[in-house]
């Protein structure tokens, strides 16, 4: 934390302003070191017998981008882009899930029942496509 923001901690309106100011600032004045989640590296496909399957959104891109599990898995997307990241969604193009906004280091789980092949995007990147097979 910098000098400067010692002497304005001292009063409770302060602190406001402190934490404020906490969040848009750069990685090393962070208050808490981030840290990229485990699932991170858990993204790919899944093994057979396998009811549990990670997608890492990085890079503006999905990982694996095309995703093959067997009806009953469930698939978690994990944001594992660097903090200062703009959030990203998974959507399915038919309506099955919509994670809504994750931000780095938020996670989406969603389980899928029956056979089928489901695209899906990012919302605010369209170009950022990516399906699940279900067989
Ligand atoms: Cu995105």
């Amino acid at each position: 934390m910098s000098r400067a923001l010692v002497l304005p901690m001292v009063s409770l309106a302060a602190l406001g302003v402190a934490a404020a100011a906490a969040v848009s600032c750069s990685k090393k004045d962070a208050a808490a070191p981030y840290e990229r989640p485990a699932e991170c590296a858990l993204a790919g496909q899944p093994a057979a017998g396998a009811r549990q399957a990670w997608v890492a959104m990085h890079g503006f891109a999905f990982s694996p981008d095309t995703i093959r599990v067997a009806a009953g898995t469930t698939v978690t997307w994990v944001n594992c882009e660097d903090p200062n990241i703009d959030p990203h969604t998974s959507t399915a193009s038919g309506g099955e899930w919509d994670s809504g906004y994750l931000r780095p280091g938020e996670k989406y789980a969603h389980t899928f029942a029956g056979a089928g092949n489901f695209g899906y995007s990012c919302t605010p990147h369209p170009f950022m496509r990516g399906a699940v097979v279900v067989q």
